[in-house]
């Protein structure tokens, strides 16, 4: 696209004010325009043909949508088989995240796998153990729900210091899609769970043969067997032809590529819930089994990759998420806290899903220190970092859900950093 001239652009803008146009002030009429594409001529792709139907049987965005994809940040990828790849939130909308987009974390790469040969088996603590093909899972009454996955290292790397320069790195690794299967509870009750039986060993079918004890209490509750993500069949990242979605849970606990669930009485200790995704709290001690992923918040409409470019009326908007349920409130504060003001929650709010909420603001153009502050249904109030560190300490990895903020400067930049 042509830049236009400062000065004419400054000219018109002049001329729009004193026109009184549109009341958030953009800086357009018709006049002021001369590319040849723009108003009022007519643009060069109305004078042919477009490309027929088809010519791409599976779509793809338009090529001038080439930076809004999911990134890694070097440092953290010491393998790209064993890494980690955040969804790019500063350009997305609502609530869904393109399928294409969701943040990717495997232990031992995607494997290709052919649903015709692949099995899920149900067997330990059971009556009736039973191995099911794909064809056998799909014959089941099926679920779909919205519901988020995060991986609970998502801004994890910032325990101890800001060192993030970008929302998609810092929030990253949550994403939220519509998945569609078989509710656990209606396979469990199909093998005849014996009384005995309180966790669910949980397996994959990838390279590291990736497996979380479930307790039986979350099984029967909302686990869902997904083979379906956004309407298709699950993407390979994301765990074709299935995976189990533990609601609201830590991503890990949510085995793509599922093969097997084992009944037992008791937890497995595998890698992942021993060496890994527990909390080491101040004392040195390891807190295991930490679940849930609490309330969390962050504002995704500016941000280091998007700095404001204008003074006057902004729609702030960012993304509100509890691994317990609804989110029910959310405030913003342009002073790092000071003051609260209510932010409205826009479009659907639903359990254990991405909520996206917004607030009219008008930038003065100073400085200001941004953030948003969530409050989910069961009262839970998302913590100030200060908060969460006295009692979780600097050493952790996983379940750092504080309050985030970001420096806003007059040049309208924005800095990640880190306030008690
Ligand atoms: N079989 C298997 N399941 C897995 C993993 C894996 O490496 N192998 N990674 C887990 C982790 S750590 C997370 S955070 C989520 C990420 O899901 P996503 O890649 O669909 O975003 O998958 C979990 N399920
Ligand atoms: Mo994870």
């Amino acid at each position: 696209m042509k830049q236009k001239k400062t000065s004419r652009r400054q000219f018109m803008k002049n001329a729009a004010l004193m026109a009184g146009a549109g009341t958030i002030g953009i800086e357009r009429s018709v006049a002021n325009i001369e590319d040849a594409n723009l108003p009022p001529s007519v643009p060069e792709w109305m004078k042919k043909m477009g490309r027929g139907v088809v010519t791409v049987p599976y779509g793809t965005p338009s090529p001038y949508e080439d930076k809004v994809i999911r990134r890694t940040v070097p440092w953290l990828t010491a393998s790209p088989i064993s890494s980690i790849s955040f969804s790019p939130l500063h350009e997305l909308k609502g609530i869904i995240t393109p399928s294409a987009l969701h943040f990717e974390r495997y232990h031992a790469g995607v494997p290709e796998i052919n649903p015709d040969e692949h099995r899920l088996m149900i067997h330990g603590l059971c009556e009736n153990p039973l191995i099911f093909t794909m064809a056998d899972l799909m014959r089941f009454p099926s679920v779909s729900e919205i519901r988020f996955i995060e991986c609970p290292a998502n801004g994890g790397m910032e325990w101890r210091g800001a060192q993030m320069e970008a929302l998609q790195f810092t929030h990253g690794m949550v994403s939220c899609s519509e998945w569609t299967g078989v509710k656990l509870s209606v396979l469990l009750d199909e093998v005849g769970i014996k009384p005995e039986a309180k966790w669910l060993l949980a397996e994959g079918a990838d390279g590291a043969a990736m497996g979380r004890s479930i307790p039986i209490e979350k099984a029967l509750d909302d686990s869902i067997v997904a083979y379906a993500q956004n309407g298709e069949m699950i993407r390979p990242e994301q765990g074709y032809p299935v995976r189990l979605v533990n609601p609201g849970w830590e991503g890990n606990t949510s085995v793509k590529w599922l093969r097997r669930l084992e009944l037992g009485d008791q937890p497995w200790h595998l890698r992942e819930e021993t060496s890994k995704y527990t909390d080491l709290m101040p004392d040195g001690s390891a807190r295991r089994f930490t679940f849930v992923q609490e309330a969390n918040s962050v504002i995704t409409s500016v941000c280091p990759e998007k700095p404001l470019k204008h003074k006057g009326h902004h729609e702030l908007e960012g993304i509100a998420w509890s691994g317990r349920g609804k989110i029910s409130h959310v405030d913003v504060t342009f002073d790092g806290g000071v003051n609260w003001q209510q932010a409205k929650l826009k479009g659907l709010v639903l359990d254990k899903a991405l909520t996206r909420f917004s607030f009219d603001w008008d930038w003065d153009g100073s400085p200001a220190l941004l953030q948003a502050r969530a409050v989910d249904e069961t009262g839970y109030v998302q913590p100030t970092l200060g908060q969460l560190r006295e009692v979780r300490g600097v050493n952790s990895i996983y379940h750092k859900n504080a309050i985030h903020t970001w420096q806003l400067f007059e040049s309208g930049e924005v800095r990640n950093v880190q306030i008690d």
